[in-house]
């Protein structure tokens, strides 16, 4: 049996015995082809790694590390494993890799868990400035765990962080661990700055690249890894387009203890489906052509930002350097992210409603909305694509209340899309 006629009668299979689960898969198809997706954090996967997420990896427990493991039958699972780390090693330049993370909470919370015992003090970015939730926000167990000191980027320097302010607040708490990285922060870091910082408090240093580990695999951002710091941690299904998954980056002298948080530590078995993927999406990343797609994937966010703006957006930070924007829609169009979110909706535009710093609306009511560009990339939509959508953001935006303007976008979006297919789906 060739592995198209499998997949196929997977497939079939599944609509003759799971008619409402086969009905859900193909309202989500059906959704993802006829929409751009504009969440930041978002991608089309290869259909390679639909392949194997889908394959018999998935039955197979493999607790351990390859040559090193607690079942038998690993043979398959070691080449994988080994495969995907090495390449992550030689994509970021990291001297190790742990691929098992099952996805970016409990990638962070391994390097925390390895690293630093309760109630010691951590440096960690503002949820509402564009950090992430675990990098220390109250509501995460890891928030609580540990005595979280939160950085904000400062207004007054167009957004950016302010590193005299991060330098003078590291002085005064002197850290265990520097983390620096974001989900809602449109620019690149100065990764030498936070490790300098890190370096005058004796502190350890973690660049959480999760959004962007696809561009820096790209060369086209700053990589942490060359400016050595300790644990570079990134989600693999993001701008790097793989399944869904976390790898941790580290020197050699942590190796025992980043592998050991992750198993046993915190996990059981890996997910070795999972890390079949993360080996083949590694592979792709390697490839040239990979350096051309987050080349087009800043470009794209370049130009959807300028043509945003000449419309009359207000952008946090006035603007992008990497793959997404924020969007401040009370500023911009005295409508809140809910409103703007669901309005998007309406015209099969999809994006996520986004706190903005130091926010005054609560997180499902916040003042804005985030937008990216990695998965409309992917697709194949360019700067032409990027106008156009601009302007049905801002006809939408402006006119959210307009039934006849919206199903006008909506028919206009879906037309577009149709010339776009969907990688993995017919
Ligand atoms: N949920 C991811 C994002 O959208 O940024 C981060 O975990």
């Amino acid at each position: 049996m060739n592995t198209e006629y499998a997949a196929t009668r997977n497939r079939d299979l599944l609509a003759e015995n799971d008619a409402e689960i086969h009905a859900a898969l193909a309202g989500e198809e059906r959704r993802q082809r006829l929409g751009i997706e504009l969440i930041p954090s978002e991608n089309y996967t290869y259909p390679e790694v639909l392949a194997v997420l889908g394959s018999v990896f998935t039955n197979k427990y493999s607790e351990g590390y390859p040559g090193r493991r607690y079942y038998g039958g690993q043979e398959f699972t070691d080449v994988i494993e080994r495969t995907a780390r090495s390449r992550a090693r030689k994509l970021f330049g990291a001297e190790h890799a742990n691929v098992q993370p099952l996805s970016g909470a409990p990638m962070n919370a391994a390097v925390y868990l390895a690293m630093l015992e309760p109630g010691d003090t951590v440096l960690g970015m503002d949820l509402s400035h564009g950090g992430h939730l675990t990098h220390g926000a109250p509501v995460s167990h890891m928030g609580k765990l540990y005595n979280w000191i939160r950085y904000k980027s400062d207004p007054s320097a167009g957004g950016r962080i302010d590193f005299d302010a991060l330098r003078a607040t590291a002085i005064e708490h002197r850290p265990k661990l520097v983390v620096c990285g974001y989900s809602s922060y449109p620019r690149d870091y100065d990764y030498a700055e936070f490790k300098a910082i890190a370096d005058e408090v004796g502190a350890m240093t973690m660049a959480d690249v999760s959004h962007i580990g696809g561009l820096i695999a790209g060369g086209v951002m700053s990589n942490p890894c060359d400016y050595g710091f300790d644990f570079v941690t990134t989600t693999t299904h993001k701008s790097l387009r793989g399944p869904r998954g976390g790898m941790i980056l580290t020197k050699k002298e942590f190796r025992r203890a980043i592998d050991s948080s992750v198993f046993p530590g915190l996990q059981g078995g890996p997910h070795m489906n999972q890390v079949a993927g993360v080996a083949v999406t590694l592979g792709k990343a390697l490839e040239p052509s990979f350096k051309d797609y987050a080349q087009a994937v800043l470009a794209n966010a370049r130009a959807l930002a300028a043509a945003l703006m000449a419309g009359g957006a207000k952008l946090v930070t006035g603007g992008t350097d990497n793959h997404m924007m924020v969007l401040d829609c009370v500023a911009s169009f005295g409508i809140d992210g809910r409103v703007a979110e669901e309005a998007l909706d309406e015209v099969s535009i999809t994006c996520n409603k986004q706190i903005i710093p130091d926010d005054p609306n609560p997180p499902l009511r916040p003042s804005g909305i985030r937008l990216g560009t990695p998965a409309a990339t992917t697709r194949g939509m360019g700067l032409g694509e990027m106008e156009r959508l601009a302007g049905w953001i801002l006809r939408t935006l402006q006119s959210h209340d307009d039934e006849r303007t919206l199903a006008r976008v909506k028919g206009e979006v879906e037309e577009l899309c149709s010339g776009f297919p969907v990688p993995g789906l017919p």
